[in-house]
């Protein structure tokens, strides 16, 4: 064993040896280069050329990279620091409120039933001290709910608002027809297009401006959610909410002061600086949050106007009963369900114990980007189902 000890020193010995030459011969080359004043590129040239005597190696490997060309505008490539400052707002509030679902429908056959939609460009803050130049059905983000029963004769008529520079137009998922009306509704400034359908699916459905480039159009608030009543109605449950899940795509990040602009390049990139709910940071939290009593039942509509999928999450909370993509197909006992870009569902829970719920969407970091609502429960506590806080942290 002594032996064998004794080589594995040798060894080690040689070994150190060997890297103090190493690290002398690296420093004297070191010093030697900066004494004449020579950069690291250099001194791979040098070697190259003493090596292999090729010059045209050597400007291959010096030659400077290829120029890119400088983006024709760079504001939409690089978020500046600064923005301009917030426009005034033409608008109080841009969020349309989660409570404004029209009542249920009672009649017990199909009706003829006339629409009027007015497209309005509009600025408003997206949070305070934050303003952007907001495309709206109605003047709200998301624009109205709208709600027929199945077979139903629908007039919609669609008015461009005289101060829009843009033309507009509606495209509802709703309609069985080329473009789902959008082929009749291209409505320049100022005037007012219609055309009628008949809804003949029954199901929860999203609209949206339909006119180029429609993405754009899509971004800057240009959606809303039509419900289609099954024959009888959907059951009745206590409370009604609906939601819409949408993003901004801007030139700065959210947080930022002043007025942003719509950001193209994000938008391609499917990089949001803002991912929200019902139109605004907020607009359905504190006065805005859904409310509801212990023991009753709630449905939430749930849509997505813009184009990131929502995997939609109530913290606390299990979904009784969930409508598949808003088709007719219901699932039981859901704790997260899926919403497709241009997609809905429909979500019913009955609730048990007081407190505030957090609707999310649980890609978390959306978090962050404004993608919250809150359902406030108030009632008697019941600590046979619940026995902890009922206010706090979750997630
Ligand atoms: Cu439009």
């Amino acid at each position: 064993m002594a032996g064998y000890t004794e080589r594995i020193r040798q060894t080690d010995r040689a070994a150190a040896a060997d890297l103090q030459r190493e690290v002398r011969a690296n420093s004297t080359m070191g010093a030697v280069l900066g004494a004449l004043g020579m950069s690291l590129a250099v001194a791979l040239v040098v070697a190259i050329v003493g090596a292999t005597g090729n010059i045209r190696a050597v400007t291959n490997v010096s030659a400077p990279a290829p120029t890119v060309a400088t983006p024709a505008d760079p504001a939409l490539v690089t978020a500046p620091t600064k923005l301009q400052p917030a426009k005034p707002a033409t608008l109080s509030a841009i969020g349309a409120s989660a409570a404004a679902v029209p009542a249920r429908i009672e009649r017990t056959g199909p009706a003829t039933v006339d629409i009027r939609l007015e497209t309005k460009e509009v600025v408003a803050e997206v949070s305070p001290g934050e303003t952007y130049a907001y495309w709206t059905f109605n003047g709200t983000v998301p624009g109205p709910m709208l709600r027929v029963r199945v077979g139903d004769t629908v007039n919609l008529t669609l008015a461009n608002d005289a101060g829009s520079a843009w033309p507009h137009s509606i495209d509802l998922h709703a309609v069985n027809g080329p473009g789902g009306g959008a082929t009749s509704t291209q409505t320049a400034s100022g005037k007012e297009t219609s055309f009628t359908f008949k809804a003949l699916n029954p199901g929860l459905y999203v609209y949206h401006c339909a006119t180029g480039p429609i993405p754009q159009h899509i971004a800057n608030g240009m959606y809303g959610l039509i419900l289609v009543e099954p024959e009888g109605g959907l059951p009745a449950v206590d409370r009604e909410y609906f939601v819409v899940q949408s993003e901004l795509y801007t030139n700065a990040a959210k947080g930022t002061a002043g007025h942003h602009e719509f950001g193209y390049q994000k938008l391609l990139d499917e990089n949001p600086d803002y991912v929200l709910m019902n139109g605004s940071v907020g607009a359905l939290t504190g006065k805005g949050a859904m409310t509801a009593e212990v023991g009753e039942t709630v449905r939430i509509f749930y849509g997505v106007g813009g184009f990131l999928p929502s995997s939609v999450h109530l913290i606390g909370e299990i979904f009784d009963r969930v409508y598949l993509e808003a088709g007719s197909a219901v699932n039981t006992n859901v704790q997260t369900t899926f919403v497709p870009a241009g997609g809905a569902a429909m979500v019913e829970f009955k609730v048990d114990v007081p407190g505030t719920y957090l609707l999310v969407d649980h890609s978390l970091g959306r978090l962050d980007k404004g993608a919250v609502a809150q359902l406030v429960v108030t009632g008697p506590e019941d600590p046979t189902i619940y026995s902890g806080a009922t206010q706090g942290g979750g997630h």
